[in-house]
């Protein structure tokens, strides 16, 4: 795998097994995750119109995958936003600690796999925008 920048959110081709019976994709490390895996969940069900996220992350890095339909993943370093579509199970967005993100725009079905580096800490989060933005702008762009 060629080195990423890893300090910046970018999509990630996952290795893609063809088969008449059905593809494959996986997701390991060493290898297309550049991390170690420590916790994974799933979001799914979610009601049209609803979005999810709203906090950046003190030190988790994660891999968001759409093993099924479609959603955005919007992210921000505190000076600008993008906006990635997801909507293939062969494609991750890496997303390091940082970085603002809200997923909106889910498909009916959509299941948004979350492949993450560290247990679950609330004390990992930061909620608020504004102390977000105040902290980010300490460092510099990367979208
Ligand atoms: C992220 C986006 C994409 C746990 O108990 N364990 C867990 O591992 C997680 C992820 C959540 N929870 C509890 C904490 C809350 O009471 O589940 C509840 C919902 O979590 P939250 O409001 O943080 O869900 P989202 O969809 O806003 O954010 C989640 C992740 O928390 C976050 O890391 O990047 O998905």
């Amino acid at each position: 795998m060629k080195s990423l920048d890893l300090t910046r959110p970018q999509l990630i081709r996952l290795p893609r097994i063809h088969d008449p019976r059905g593809n494959l994709t996986f997701a390991q490390n060493p290898g297309a995750l550049p991390f170690t895996l420590r916790r994974a969940y799933w979001i799914y069900d979610v009601p049209a119109g609803e979005e999810r996220g709203g906090h950046s992350h003190r030190e988790m890095a994660q891999m968001l995958v759409a093993v099924g339909g479609s959603f955005n993943v919007n992210v921000c370093d505190g000076f600008s936003w993008r906006t990635f579509t997801l909507n293939r199970p062969f494609e991750g967005l890496f997303i390091p600690p940082g970085i603002w993100r809200t997923l909106d725009n889910f498909s009916s079905g959509a299941v948004c796999l979350s492949l993450v580096s560290t247990d679950y800490a609330e004390s990992d989060y930061i909620r608020d925008f504004e102390e977000f933005r105040e902290i980010a702008r300490k460092c510099p762009p990367v979208l």
